[in-house]
């Protein structure tokens, strides 16, 4: 499937339950949670590599991997961690986190292209399961 594109966010479910999760206290929170509401995701991929930028008014991450290939990036409360992203099906990449110091719960998330053209970004920590709905620009 291919993932390039510049979105939009459409829905968003669960985000603030999310960072709860991972300990982000109530006032940091509600800052993420105002700034993430307005995301502009801008994806490139060549083949299984995929460069994503995550855009928003106080916080812009980037990363670039290839699936099958352990990275680093950071989990979205900001700590440094490995991760191991993998094909699913031939339009999901599933990827699994792992601290890379301390402890938190298991963190994990996945990006899928569905047949009509949304992307679909899940991140989880322990039970809790935040998603997120893209549409192309
Ligand atoms: C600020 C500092 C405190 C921590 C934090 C975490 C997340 C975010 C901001 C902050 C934001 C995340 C946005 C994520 C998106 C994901 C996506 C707790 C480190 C800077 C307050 C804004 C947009 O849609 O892919």
């Amino acid at each position: 499937a291919d993932f390039s594109g510049m979105w939009k966010m459409k829905t968003s479910e669960n985000f603030e339950e999310l960072l709860k999760a991972l300990g982000v206290n109530v006032f940091v929170r509600k800052i993420a949670v105002a700034a993430a509401s307005r995301p502009a995701i801008e994806i490139t991929q060549q083949g299984e590599s995929l460069s994503i930028q995550t855009s928003t008014s106080i916080r812009t991450t980037h990363v670039s991997f290839t699936v099958g290939q352990s990275f680093i990036e950071d989990t979205v409360d900001g700590r440094p961690c490995t991760s191991t992203p993998r094909w699913e099906t031939n339009s999901k990449i599933s990827c699994e986190q792992t601290l890379q110091k301390g402890e938190g719960p298991k963190t994990a998330w996945t990006r899928e292209v569905t047949n009509d053209g949304e992307l679909i970004l899940t991140m989880s920590a322990g039970d809790v399961v935040c998603t997120r709905v893209y549409q192309r620009e």
